[in-house]
Formats: structure tokens, C-alpha cells, sequence
């Protein structure tokens, strides 16, 4: 797969791919991303990129010109040009998985206060934020929408791992994981996780990621499709321990509320 990034700062880009899995991938061939300076398409001794608004009011926008410039350079034929703002909708994990059966995708990072919204009437870019707070720029968006999308690539992360297995490929929340030693500070590793015993750590294991995602993201547990083995797990765990249950069902009524601020 191929990314075309269009930004003002390509410096950030190659430091954290080649330092991450990514860096792997994108030497055995199947990840390529190739970061565009917008500033190489500017015109003029400065090549300046960013001016005032029209109308008044705070920073500075990108200029249309250069912008435009390095789309019309870049992109091929058909290809999505994703702008990233945290104006767009919300990145997420279906759109991970959707953007990896994709051959190129051009990333487009806004910086300053944004882009003249004539770049955005023109090319109908596909508008995407990473979530609900402000970076000063697309860039780090960018990375977060590269890494995710890489991740479903095949052979990306080896035949051992499996996209699918991690948070979100089942709609769940990962149990808690352990490593050696045994006990540390005090903290003993789960018994159940030491004998060895498939079937009773695949059961802990689901049992835990239901109670996590019940208690701490009750809107993807209220989208699960619970099977009847979950709903005897979750019955025999809340029968044993109902102070846990009650904190559950606190934490449940607590998200449901609206926010009042
Ligand atoms: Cl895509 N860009 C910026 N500047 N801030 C963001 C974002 C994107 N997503 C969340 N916050």
C-alpha cells in the first residue's frame, strides 16, 4: 500500500516510521509512504505558504495555491485524498480495515489555524479527525491513521499476531496480560494464567475482557452480540462477586448520563 502525505513539516514523518514495525514493512516492500513538502510547490523567492484570513480573526491559514499545486503533482488517477481535521469525522477502526484494501491513499495535514476552504471545495476531500481535541497539526493524525491502516496489511505483523485478536477486532477490550516474574511488588500473576490449562484461560480471559468493556466502554458492550457461554461467564461473576457488579453497573449509569458542564 501506498500513502502520498502532503504537509509543511515532512521532517516528522521518517523518525517514527523507521523506528516502529512500520519501518519492517516498509522494507520488505508492502508499505510505501511518500511525504511531499507543500513549500516544494509554493511559488516565489520565500515560497510563502500561510497568509491572513479574509474577514479577520486568529493565525494563519494555508494558502490554496501551493496546496492545490502539490495535489494536482501527486495524486494519480482515482486515487482518495483523505484531509485530516479535527472538523472530519471520527477515525476509527472500521475505517483502519477499509483503508488497507486501498492501493493509495493521499494524506493531506492541514496546519496553522486550517486550510482555505476552496482547497476542500475543489478536491472533496474525504475529511478525518483522530478525535475530540485539537493538535496544531495533521501530521500526528496522520501517523495515527498510517500505523492503524499498516497494521492490517498482510504480513505486516508477522504470522504470529493477528489483527483480529487485538482490542476492537472483537468488539472487546483486551484482558490484562502478563509476563515473567511470577510475582512482583507484591502482585502475583492470576493462578489460572500458570497451569497451562487452555480452556480455563480462554474462558478467564473472555470473562475478563467482558467485565473491562462492560465496565469502561459500555457503548461497545451494548453492541456486543453476547453468546450464551458470555452471559453464563458474566452470571457466575457477578453472582460471586456483586460489590464488583454494583461498581459495574455505577460506572454503566455514569457514562449513560449526559454530560452537564
Ligand atoms: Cl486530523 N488534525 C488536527 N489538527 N487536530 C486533530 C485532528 C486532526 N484530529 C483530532 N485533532
Amino acid at each position: 500500500m501506498i500513502f502520498d502525505v502532503l504537509t509543511l513539516l515532512p521532517e516528522v514523518f521518517a523518525p517514527y516510521l523507521q523506528a516502529s514495525v512500520l519501518g519492517r514493512a516498509m522494507e520488505a516492500g508492502l508499505l510505501a509512504v511518500n511525504v511531499v513538502n507543500i513549500r516544494d510547490h509554493a511559488e516565489g523567492r520565500h515560497r510563502v505558504c500561510d497568509d491572513y484570513p479574509y474577514g479577520g480573526g486568529q493565525g494563519m491559514l494555508m494558502k490554496p495555491e501551493p496546496v492545490a499545486a502539490a495535489l494536482d503533482a501527486v495524486r494519480q488517477p482515482g486515487e482518495a485524498v483523505w484531509l485530516l481535521t479535527p472538523q472530519g469525522e471520527r477515525f476509527d477502526d472500521a475505517m483502519a480495515r477499509a483503508l488497507a484494501r486501498e492501493p493509495r491513499v493521499l494524506l493531506l495535514c492541514a496546519r496553522y489555524e486550517g486550510l482555505d476552504d476552496r482547497v476542500r471545495q475543489l478536491y472533496a476531500p474525504r475529511e478525518v479527525s483522530v478525535g475530540d481535541y485539537v493538535l496544531t497539526g495533521g501530521e500526528l493524525a496522520a501517523l495515527c491513521v498510517i500505523d492503524a491502516a499498516a497494521r492490517f496489511l498482510p504480513g505486516v505483523l508477522g504470522n504470529e499476531a493477528s489483527p483480529e485478536r487485538d482490542t476492537f477486532g472483537d468488539g472487546l477490550l483486551e484482558a490484562p496480560q502478563y509476563t515473567r516474574p511470577r510475582e512482583f511488588r507484591g502482585l502475583a500473576v492470576p493462578p489460572v494464567l500458570l497451569d497451562g490449562h487452555h480452556e480455563e484461560i480462554r474462558r478467564w480471559r473472555r470473562l475478563q475482557s467482558l467485565l473491562l468493556t462492560r465496565s469502561r466502554r459500555p457503548d461497545l458492550f451494548a453492541k456486543l452480540a453476547l453468546t450464551e457461554e458470555d452471559r453464563a461467564l458474566l452470571a457466575a461473576a457477578d453472582a460471586q462477586a456483586p460489590a464488583d457488579a454494583e461498581a459495574d453497573a455505577e460506572a454503566d449509569a455514569d457514562a449513560d448520563k449526559p454530560k452537564s458542564e
